[in-house]
């Protein structure tokens, strides 16, 4: 579509002035038609950087070998510039939006010589619901374009929702790399040094500008930017929620069904758990999210949950038949792999694929020749798939994809999980007591950082507030306030029990050797189970000074799981817990200054004055 056929003067003007800041060859506005993704796909396969996959093994399917400096987010290049820093907080990075802008408008500056812009309007939430926000994207990268179109609604059809004065989010991105005449990409994925890279929030003004970074939630703005950092700033402003949560639904034996909300930090399980085949018989998993949920109260008093992806943009490493099958069906066609291994049969392979790879060679992320795992493990330091390997592929190939996961209403939650990778201390499963005590649950979640981040501290535990630490457009403590206002007011309007349950899991305690203690998987669906029942108040639990546990045998143990591995799991580590209280208190709320609520000091000092007495 050509910019003359826009319809809505304020956007034609943006797009305008984006031009004569970005100078690009050309402009494209982006109508989301399978053309077009395919003409995306046509001009990346000419510049070098997709490989087509074997059409018989993985119809549609094309793989990306990124820069190895562009491989996750980048969070000490992600800023929330809200005028005062103060509203940003202690947990995000700040820089004067003024000064931010001058800064990255000279960045900006001739940044699209030689390429071509594409505007791409696209709705996060089903195009027209209620809830669902428009967002417009400038960008360079067709790769981007190509992933925006599996993971959210792009096109026309957003635009005739946006009419001639709509509001929508303004989202710049350009992977920082002109080219000069002449000049082509030539195979090498195009980003700028890390110095250059911004991923930039102005949170009062709702506008992301990115620059530097073509990879996931740092260049499709939908995602991380929009959905989360921008949307929580909204929520707040709103009284709904933000979160970094996945959406599933379970049916019991019975035909009852409840749907349960998770959040969990990076790579830590959320779209393991979103499509889970469950062992337990007679239970059913479906998804309706596996990453993002937008909630709010409905008039009934209950709260609904939208998923405002259209696609799954999840990590390849340890996905295979037995972990995640419905992963494995998802991704057997129209999908995008990036930094996954290339079989000699031009198929994908990643570490815990479930099979070695065929043939003497296989090519790494980094596009080297290696010897073909005989075995889903390479050798120790011969990385095939960077971990950080992702597909992107649609929803709608997910062979349990609700059949509501697209209901502009939204699916009614009754319980809400937090959790993390935590080697000790924290129990399988645990209840909260009531309301604020689960939103000091969330407060207090901490998890070992994983590869879904470009950091030194890969595998030290850091806390990690509602698996949202990373995403939080505005201050924490004033994050915590508004989780514990939503619940005050359900309980003044006479709704306090039609707040979901809050749950606290863990999957990822190891024992002395370094094992994990729980087989994880689809055997979390015992731990589903008993929170399925909670909420109903059935299913034996144990009061304990941390929460309610589950009694013992409440949980059957998985095949080949002790009877005192049970135990030890659902029990409290009561000097564990003490050495987790004292650093709350003096080394993660602190932080929060006098933002952090009264009421979750009052819960802190509830928990400990409990594991004392
Ligand atoms: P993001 O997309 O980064 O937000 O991650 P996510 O939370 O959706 O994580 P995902 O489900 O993709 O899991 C990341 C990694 O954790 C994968 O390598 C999984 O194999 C592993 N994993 C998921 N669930 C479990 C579990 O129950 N137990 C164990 N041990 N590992 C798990
Ligand atoms: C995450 O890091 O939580 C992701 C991947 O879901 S990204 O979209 O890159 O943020
Ligand atoms: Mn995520």
């Amino acid at each position: 579509m050509k910019l003359e056929e826009l319809k809505h003067p304020g956007l034609k003007k943006w797009i305008e002035e984006a031009v004569s800041l970005m100078s690009p060859n050309a402009v494209e506005v982006c109508d989301g038609t399978q053309s077009e993704y395919d003409r995306m796909i046509k001009a990346l396969l000419d510049a070098g950087l997709a490989t087509p996959l074997n059409a018989e093994k993985r119809p549609n399917c094309f793989l990306f070998r990124s820069d190895p400096s562009d491989v996750a987010r980048v969070e000490n290049r992600t800023y929330i510039a809200s005028k005062s820093q103060d509203d940003a907080g202690p947990t995000n990075n700040w820089i004067d939006p003024a000064e931010l802008k001058k800064t990255m408008t000279g960045l900006y500056s001739g940044c699209m010589k030689g390429r071509t812009m594409y505007v791409i309007p696209f709705s996060m939430g089903p195009v027209g619901s209620d809830i669902a926000k428009i967002g417009m994207e400038i960008t360079d990268s067709p790769y981007v374009v190509a992933n925006m179109h599996i993971m959210t609604r792009v096109g026309t059809k957003v635009l005739d929702v946006l009419g001639s004065d709509g509001f929508y989010v303004p989202c710049f991105h350009s992977v920082g790399k002109p080219l000069a005449e002449g000049e082509e990409d030539n195979g090498k994925w195009p980003c700028a040094p890390i110095e250059d890279k911004y991923i930039s929030h102005f949170p009062e003004t709702r506008e992301i500008w990115s620059y530097g970074s073509g990879y996931g939630g740092n260049a499709l703005l939908g995602k991380k930017c929009l959905a989360l950092r921008i949307a929580s700033v909204l929520a707040r402003d709103e009284g709904w929620l933000a979160e970094h949560m996945l959406i599933l639904k379970i049916t019991s034996p019975q035909g009852e069904v409840k749907y349960v909300t998770g959040a969990f930090p990076s790579a830590c399980g959320k779209t393991n758990l979103a499509m889970l085949v469950p062992t337990l018989p007679g239970w059913k998993v479906e998804t309706v999210g596996d990453d993002i949920a937008w909630m709010k109260f409905g008039a009934d008093g209950r709260l609904y949950a939208i998923n405002p992806e259209a696609g799954f943009f999840g990590v390849a490493p340890g996905t295979n038949d037995d972990s995640n099958k419905n992963a494995m069906e998802s991704i057997k066609k129209n999908t995008i792999f990036t930094n996954c291994g290339l079989t000699e049969d031009g198929d994908i392979w990643w570490e815990q694929i479930g099979h070695g790879a065929p043939g003497k060679e296989i090519i790494d992320w980094k596009g080297q020749k290696k010897p073909a795992p005989q075995t889903d493990k390479s050798p120790k330091g011969e990385e095939i798939a960077h971990a950080n390997a992702r597909f992107t592929a649609p929803a709608r190939q997910c062979p349990v994809i609700a059949s509501e996961w697209e209901d502009p209403k939204g699916v009614p939650i009754s319980a809400f999980l937090f959790g993390g990778r935590r080697p000790s201390t924290i129990p399988l499963v645990n209840q909260s007591k009531g309301w604020i005590h689960g939103v000091f649950m969330g407060s207090i979640t901490g998890s070992e950082v994983t590869a879904a981040v470009i950091s030194d501290q890969v595998g030290q535990i850091r806390r990690d507030p509602f698996a949202m630490l990373p995403f939080c457009g505005y201050h924490m403590g004033d994050y915590f306030k508004h989780w514990i206002k939503l619940g005050q007011k359900a309980e003044a309007e006479g709704n306090g029990d039609k707040l979901p349950k809050i749950f606290f899991v863990n999957w990822f305690r190891k024992d002395k050797d370094g094992k994990f203690m729980w087989p994880g998987y689809s055997e979390n669906s015992r731990v589903l189970a008993w929170i399925f029942e909670r909420c109903d108040n059935k299913a034996n639990y144990m009061e304990t000074p941390i929460g309610n546990l589950p009694k013992p045998g409440a949980i059957e143990a998985p095949a080949g799981i002790s009877a005192d591995t049970m135990e030890e799991l659902c029990s409290v580590d009561i000097e564990g817990w003490k050495k987790e209280i004292a650093d709350v208190r003096q080394n993660h709320y602190p932080k929060f200054g006098d933002k952090l609520p009264k009421e979750l000091y009052a819960e802190l000092d509830a928990i400990e004055k409990r594991l004392n007495g």
